[in-house]
Order: structure tokens, then C-alpha cells, then sequence
């Protein structure tokens, strides 16, 4: 009976059906329908429900297999190793580990118990909720240009993200992706090097999709792609179009040993830009943000008119309207 209610609201997707034509359908009572519609939510459906127009199925979740996630690696020439895992720590623990053995590597998890954000933070990463992956590089550049790959993956993340879900996301200088005021992926980049060599990189990158609810500390900062689209969000469509179009990119940006080539699509999708920010460590003064440098560091105006440079991870920023919770 579920599965008949599954194939009702699917076959209407993008629109309501009335809870008195599945009644109509499955010859069940509305108490039946609603224990369904509440099993399919606990399996990690997304289904809005509107007094008065009915259900309507927002997000499907879908099962990520391993040989699905090797065929979409194979498919791009920059990474030799997938792995899809159920649950795990962390992606980013699990590539430090692999990277004994292998060279380069993607791996995806449908569930992390120990999600890591930067500085020790944590990053909430519930099962068939989000994407949580991480790869594993080794670019021939100077370890001091390795946070520049942040910015980097966030541009073609980006990408990725309007392609598939037809959802602009902004860049929030350094390391995140915001939807209106809220973030909706993070990227941590980690790395091990000796002083002028990289031995590899790992970047992480957590985006929400469907989650439900977030937990009480993340309910006003978080957002998720379901909730500002009609269509599914599938992850094996994000990871395939996010390889394509990151493949290309880190290819320029090795080329090219900075940002120069990203520079437009960073400042034109900035979040920060044109905006009063303050920097963590000094909150008494405003700065105006101009914009991002091709080296990446985020370019602040004091009210003299004073540039400032402030380089990767170096500090927290925060926009007006996000300090004021507008
Ligand atoms: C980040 O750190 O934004 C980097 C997050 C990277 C997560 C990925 S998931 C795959 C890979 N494996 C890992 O273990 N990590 C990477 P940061 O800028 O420090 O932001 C962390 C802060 O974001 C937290 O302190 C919360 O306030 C907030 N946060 C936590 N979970 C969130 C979520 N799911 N959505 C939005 N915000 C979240």
C-alpha cells in the first residue's frame, strides 16, 4: 500500500495530489493515508503537506551503490579510487587514512558520526540527509596555494549546483555556499605537506539536501536544496555534474597557479562583496568588502579607505544582514 501511495505522489511530481484522491485510489481511510505519508517521510522522503491542496513529494531519496559512484569516478580521468560507504567518522578521517595506499580517491557516505567542520567544529551530517564526501589530491603546487583549492571547489560546486537543481547559490568567502542568508554547504580543505612540497589534500565538502528539520543550534544558519525546489536532488547527478565541471577547473588553476581564471566567478557570486563586514578578531571595526584577489585573500576597505588583505582561514567574517539575523 505504501509502495501504491509511493507511485501516486511520484507520478505527480512538482504537484499536489488531494488526500482525497489517494483515499479514492487505495480504498484506505485518511488515518491510513497519513501513516504512509508519515512512513515514507521517516524513510527519508521530503513531502509537503497543504491544508486544502493535499501532498506533494519534494525529495526522493535515492540509494548511492559503490559501483555507481566507480562508474561516475571512471568517468573523469582525475581520480583512481571510489568508495561508498554506509556510515563513517568522517570522509576526510577515512581519505587521511587511504592515502598510505592510494593515490588519488573519492569517497561518499551516506551517514558521518563525526562530521568535522574547521577549527574543531562539527559538522551535522544525519543519513540520506546531504552529500558528505571528500577527495583526495595530490597537486603539484606549494602548500601555501593549497586553501586556494577552497575556492576552487566552491566555483565549481557552484556550478554544479545550478545545473542540477536550478538553484544560485553565493560564495561566502572562504569556504562556504549560502542560499539567501543560510549555509547550505561547507568545504574543509586539509592537508599534508613538508615545507615546500604537498604529499596530498583532502577537501571535504558537506551540502544539505533534504533534510527535514536541523537541529536547534542550526535551524536559523542552515538551509537545504529541497526546500528551494520542486525537483528531486539527486546526489549521483550533483557528484557526476560537480567531477565534470571540478576536472576542468582544477586543471586551470594548476595551469595557471592562482585564482586569476576564477576571479570573475568568485566576486560575481561573492556573498560578501559590496557588504559592511566585521573580521572575529577585531568586531569594533567595519570594513567594506571588496571583493576576492587572485590569490585568493578577501580584499576589506576600512572607513579610511585603507585596503586591507586578509589571507585564507585567517579569520571569521560576518555580512550585516547575517550578524543581525535580517
Ligand atoms: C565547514 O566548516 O563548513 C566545513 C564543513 C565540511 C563538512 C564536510 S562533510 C564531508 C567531509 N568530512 C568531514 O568530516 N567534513 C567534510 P566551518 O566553516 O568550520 O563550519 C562549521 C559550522 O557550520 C558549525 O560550527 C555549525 O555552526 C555549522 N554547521 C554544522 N553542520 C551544518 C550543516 N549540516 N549545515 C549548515 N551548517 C552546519
Amino acid at each position: 500500500m505504501r509502495a501504491e501511495i509511493l507511485k501516486l505522489l511520484t507520478s505527480n511530481a512538482g504537484a499536489f495530489i488531494s488526500g482525497e484522491k489517494l483515499i479514492k485510489a487505495t480504498g484506505i481511510t485518511r488515518q491510513g493515508v497519513w501513516k504512509h505519508i508519515q512512513g515514507l517521510i521517516e524513510e527519508g522522503y521530503v513531502i509537503e503537506s497543504v491544508k486544502g491542496q493535499g501532498y506533494r513529494i519534494q525529495a526522493v531519496p535515492e540509494r548511492l551503490t559503490q559501483s555507481q559512484l566507480e562508474t561516475i569516478v571512471s568517468e573523469s580521468t582525475l581520480l583512481e579510487k571510489a568508495y561508498h560507504l554506509e556510515t563513517v567518522g568522517s570522509t576526510n578521517a577515512f581519505l587521511k587514512e587511504q592515502a598510505k595506499r592510494v593515490n588519488t580517491a573519492l569517497v561518499v557516505a551516506d551517514a558521518q558520526s563525526a562530521g568535522r567542520g574547521r577549527l574543531g567544529r562539527s559538522w551535522e551530517s544525519a543519513k540520506g540527509e546531504g552529500l558528505w564526501m571528500s577527495m583526495l589530491l595530490r597537486p603539484p603546487i606549494q602548500p601555501l596555494k593549497a586553501s586556494m583549492l577552497t575556492q576552487v571547489v566552491a566555483v565549481s560546486m557552484a556550478k554544479a549546483i545550478r545545473e542540477v537543481a536550478g538553484i544560485q547559490v553565493q560564495i561566502k568567502w572562504p569556504n562556504d555556499l549560502m542560499v539567501g542568508n543560510r549555509k547550505v554547504c561547507g568545504i574543509l580543505t586539509e592537508m599534508a605537506a613538508e615545507i615546500n612540497a604537498i604529499e596530498y589534500v583532502i577537501i571535504g565538502i558537506g551540502l544539505n539536501i533534504a533534510q527535514g528539520a536541523f537541529p536547534d543550534d542550526l535551524k536559523e544558519i542552515a538551509t537545504a536544496l529541497a526546500w528551494h525546489t520542486n525537483k528531486p536532488v539527486k546526489r549521483d547527478l550533483i557528484i557526476a555534474r560537480f567531477l565534470k565541471c571540478f576536472s576542468e577547473d582544477y586543471q586551470r588553476f594548476l595551469e595557471a597557479g592562482d585564482l586569476v581564471d576564477f576571479v570573475a566567478d568568485l566576486n560575481a557570486l561573492s556573498y560578501l562583496k559590496g557588504h559592511q563586514v566585521w573580521l572575529s578578531e577585531t568586531p569594533e571595526v567595519t570594513y567594506l568588502a571588496l571583493g576576492v584577489s587572485r590569490d585568493g585573500e578577501l580584499m576589506l576597505n576600512d572607513a579610511q579607505g585603507q585596503t586591507r588583505l586578509v589571507a585564507f582561514g585567517e579569520v571569521s567574517v560576518r555580512r550585516k544582514e547575517y550578524a543581525t539575523g535580517i
